[in-house]
């Protein structure tokens, strides 16, 4: 309860910040897109991660509000960002699958484009593997309307959920994210790579990007390559950072 009112308060008052973590080419270290990671920069206790206080904020229903603060943080610094002559791309969005069922989202987003001028295909929403694969007929009805919208769909750490393949056709995410549990043990668990290879394979024929969570080591790096899997992100490539550190690292725009 404690730590609820001291949400509610770092929410009012600017506590609540975003940190970013490059996706990149890994041949070359390019920056493809970002995804958007919140922090909480605590008075007293210093910079707090999310396994910290988003199962409070799930729980206490706070989530809806950190949700909608994400989102317009995001946009907002893309703008930011355009303004500056910079793109990153697509900036991902990770949110809780109460604010993917809250039937508010899609009118929120839609004000929210409007306002920070977000083109098609410029944000991402990144959810876990349950909360798309559950309840998939109301699922399907929200992922419409933000392919409408032109907002990507990333499904997180996937291979971890249970994951129906028929779903997967017809819910047509734009990225699958390869979790990290997968990736840790490249090269040398032959298991591993097969599963990775069968992702691949499977995303290629559906016709979905793949990007390979944390990657850590050279070798990993060099694994998903020769898999083909281009894109990727981990501590070896870049970790989440400030929007300062990274603004230099995007592509020039337009
Ligand atoms: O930033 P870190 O690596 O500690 O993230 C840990 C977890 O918190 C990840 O599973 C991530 O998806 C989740 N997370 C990070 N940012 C957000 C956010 O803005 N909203 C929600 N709901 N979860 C987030
Ligand atoms: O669940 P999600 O994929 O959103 O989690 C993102 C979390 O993973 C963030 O907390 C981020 O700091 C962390 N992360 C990013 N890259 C790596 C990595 O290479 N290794 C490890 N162990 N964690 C990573
Ligand atoms: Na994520
Ligand atoms: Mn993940």
């Amino acid at each position: 309860l404690e730590m609820e009112r001291e949400l509610v308060e770092a929410i009012r008052s600017g506590q609540l910040v975003l940190h970013y973590q490059p996706i990149v080419d890994g041949r070359t270290g390019a920056v493809a897109s970002v995804e958007s990671l919140v922090r909480w920069q605590h008075p007293q206790r210093g910079l707090q991660y999310p396994g910290s206080f988003i199962p409070v904020a799930e729980d206490s229903g706070l989530i809806r509000e950190i949700g909608l603060w994400t989102l317009e943080a995001a946009c907002q610094q893309l703008a930011r960002w355009k303004t500056l002559g910079r793109h990153p791309g697509s900036i991902a969005v990770n949110l809780s699958a109460i604010n993917f069922k809250d039937s508010a989202l899609i009118d929120q987003l839609t004000e929210l484009i409007q306002a920070y001028g977000v083109g098609k295909g410029e944000l991402t929403i990144e959810l876990t593997e349950s909360t798309v694969m559950t309840d998939t007929e109301a699922s399907l009805k929200t992922i419409q309307a933000l392919r409408g919208l032109g907002v990507s769909l990333a499904v997180d750490d996937f291979g971890t959920g249970y994951s129906s393949l028929a779903y997967l056709k017809v819910l047509r995410p734009r990225r699958l994210k390869i979790d990290r549990s997968f990736v840790r043990d490249l090269p040398d668990d032959p298991d591993d790579c097969v599963l990775v290879k069968a992702v691949l394979g499977l995303a290629e024929a559906l016709d979905i990007d793949v990007v390979a969570e944390g990657v850590e080591t050279e070798a990993q790096r060099d694994f998903l390559l020769q898999a083909k899997c281009v894109q990727q992100q981990g501590y070896l490539h870049a970790k989440p950072m400030p929007p300062e550190q990274i603004g230099g690292l995007l592509r020039t725009w337009p």
